[in-house]
């Protein structure tokens, strides 16, 4: 088989990736190692920034986003028992979205497939070949037997696990944090129609949600947590004490607890995210720890570039574009990492008293002082797109 841009991996950043080609006029394949019912049911990210939002709606994207998502003004941080709401709206002029990945990869399949060009699931990539000559060759396996796909460029956006990160052969930098995530969907209304991130003597809580109905909350645990010693009346008081405030008019809402799992916090980044042929976007490419809600975001950002850069090069031949990518993504991831490392050490719990109260004092000052949460609210919400990311015109 052949195709102009292989694309290894059906996750966010693959299937827009491919969606935007397509919108170009250029072609793709996607392989993808997973069932298409699996990656439907994946829970991952629940927070679109507001670029995010208005690119998804530039390019065909966002009709049931539009209609099924909660658009969120503002959050809470809350610490010493006292919420504090940080008016995103206000201080950004730009909001948050919140919209289930699993419903974004469900939408992003479903235009996949309406364009009639190959998306192949239970079709795991094994290897890259040649990807610094003209013709690059994902290997992958279907229906049992190897195949090879050859194309101009490989898009690796498989993920975190994936095969094509140790292909690039590029300086990895990482940085992991002594605590995880425990993380439960629950069949409970929201306790409050924003989302909450608690400091607590006791380990950091996030509230969150998915719909009116479904709850998502977090709860930091230890790294090597097992989740065999947390029973749903465990993680219900935990986050009862965690989410307590001195409001009495505040309670907890609980209810079923659909799916619980333990998530490590890490941050790793590949540098340069290129070798060759082979480009890498999103978590392929860099994992940010997930309390500033930020991985889904940097995935999408990174495949604009390289779709406008790959527009380019089809277009014209300048690898001028191409050639500037990597650089022009890791400007973004590491200010990403920067925020994301930083709203880590601020929120979660440490044995250290001395660390406690710097924590305290900061968060003290993102309440107080509007320039303080104005630099975070801009952050949050999301940095702004540079104009070259634009998405072009639609050719398909
Ligand atoms: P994905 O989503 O991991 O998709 C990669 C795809 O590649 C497939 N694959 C292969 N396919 C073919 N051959 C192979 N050899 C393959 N190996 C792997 C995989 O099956 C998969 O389908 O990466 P992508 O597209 O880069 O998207 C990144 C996001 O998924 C990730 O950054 C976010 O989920 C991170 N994240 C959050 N991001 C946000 O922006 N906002 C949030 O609120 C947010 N919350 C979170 C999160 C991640 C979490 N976890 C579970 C890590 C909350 C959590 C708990
Ligand atoms: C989520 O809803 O899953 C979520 C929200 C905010 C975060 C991380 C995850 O910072």
């Amino acid at each position: 088989m052949r195709t102009q841009v292989a694309i290894v991996g059906a996750g966010p950043a693959g299937l827009l990736l491919a969606h935007l080609l397509h919108r170009s006029g250029i072609d793709s394949v996607v392989l993808e190692r997973q069932t298409r019912e699996h990656v439907e049911r994946r829970i991952r990210a629940g927070v679109l920034e507001h670029g995010t939002v208005e690119v998804l709606r530039e390019v065909g994207l966002a009709g049931r986003l539009d209609r099924e998502s909660m658009v969120h003004h503002g959050l809470e941080l809350l610490f010493e028992q006292t919420a504090h709401r940080i008016d995103l709206t206000a201080l950004a002029r730009q909001q948050i979205t919140i919209y289930g990945q699993h419903e974004l990869v469900k939408d992003l399949i479903a235009a996949r497939l309406d364009t009639g060009r190959p998306l192949l699931f239970s079709a795991p990539a094994v290897g890259v070949s040649d990807p610094t000559t003209a013709s690059p060759t994902v290997h992958y396996v279907a229906d049992g037997q190897e195949h090879e796909l050859h194309a101009d460029v490989v898009a690796g956006c498989d993920g975190f696990h994936g095969i094509t990160r140790p292909a690039c052969r590029a300086t990895t930098y990482t940085r992991d944090y002594p605590y995880a995530w425990l993380g439960v969907l629950a069949a409970a209304a929201p306790s409050s129609p924003e989302l909450i991130y608690a400091h607590h003597p006791d380990g950091f809580a996030l509230h969150s949600m998915r719909t009116p109905e479904v709850t998502r909350l977090y709860l930091q645990v230890a790294p090597d947590e097992d989740l065999a010693g947390w029973p749903d009346d465990r993680i219900w008081t935990a986050l009862a004490t965690r989410l307590d405030r001195a409001d009495p008019g505040w309670r907890l809402t609980t209810g079923p607890i659909l799916e619980k799992g333990v998530t490590g916090l890490r941050s790793v980044v590949t540098e340069p995210m290129r070798h060759g042929r082979l480009f890498l976007a999103g978590d392929a490419a860099h994992i940010v720890p997930a309390t500033g809600a930020k991985g889904l975001n940097l995935a999408v950002a990174d495949v604009l570039v390289l779709a406008a850069a790959l527009r380019e090069w089809y277009a014209t031949g300048s690898e001028h574009l191409l050639d500037a990518y990597s650089r022009t993504c890791l400007a973004r991831v590491w200010r990403v990492q920067q925020f994301s490392a930083w709203m880590t050490a601020m929120l979660h719990c440490s044995p250290d008293p001395f660390t406690q109260r710097l924590q305290l004092a900061q968060l003290r000052d993102l309440t107080r002082s509007t320039a303080a949460a104005t630099s975070f609210a801009e952050t949050y919400t999301g940095l702004p797109m540079p104009t070259e990311w634009s998405t072009g015109p639609d050719q398909s």
